[in-house]
């Protein structure tokens, strides 16, 4: 009886678990890429519900510089710009999915944009022309940005088919996008990839 228990009930609780995956992005010369963004869409799309992530979605403007530099956030999300600065900054976007101006506002005010279409953001200040930064705008759960060592790490993906993502703003690709289908089997699971830079 016990047998049989175990063998019906491991393929079946096996099938079910989560699958983790560590993606590590490297340049051609096989140094680590920090700030990539990598992004497992499921093939028929992510149906799953509300987004969120374990970090907030703001972009802060300190010390003359948007910070973090490269932001991931759920479609639809709103996304926090506070000046933490003692000089007045604005925010502006050309980039197609999303596409609009914030007028200059001033230590510790803050403003608020939201981002309902996936894609990049580059965002810059009118003020200060060296100020860059990037919203990224993601329509799955199982996203993130690489670390100093290039690497991040998804997890609950279930398994089946999925579009892999790596975005970076110096990426050799149209768009700064890598793209490739990958099956996530269930367990853990481990890439690497090589993108060339500008
Ligand atoms: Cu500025």
């Amino acid at each position: 009886m016990t047998a049989f228990a175990l063998a019906v009930l491991l393929p079946a609780s096996w099938a079910a678990a989560p699958a983790a995956m560590q993606v590590q992005i490297v340049d051609d010369r096989g140094m680590p890429v920090r700030d990539a963004v990598v992004e497992l869409t499921p093939n028929a799309g992510w149906r799953g519900g509300p987004i969120r992530f374990g970090w907030k979605p703001a972009m802060a403007q300190k010390n003359v510089a948007f910070v973090p530099g490269t932001l991931v956030v759920a479609r639809g999300a709103a996304v926090a710009f506070p000046n933490l600065d003692s000089v007045r900054h604005s925010v502006y976007s050309f980039s197609k999915a999303a596409r609009f101006e914030i007028d200059l506002y001033g230590r510790d005010q803050t403003r608020s944009q939201s981002f309902p279409v996936a894609g990049t953001v580059a965002l810059g200040c009118n003020i200060h022309d060296q100020m860059r930064g990037y919203v990224r705008v993601v329509d799955t759960p199982f996203a993130g940005k690489t670390d100093q060592n290039g690497i991040v790490r998804l997890t609950g993906m279930a398994a089946g088919g999925y579009r892999l993502t790596v975005w970076h703003p110096r990426a050799r690709m149209p768009g700064g996008e890598f793209k490739r289908p990958l099956a996530v089997g269930a367990g853990q699971g481990s890439h690497k990839i090589a993108l060339k830079l500008r």
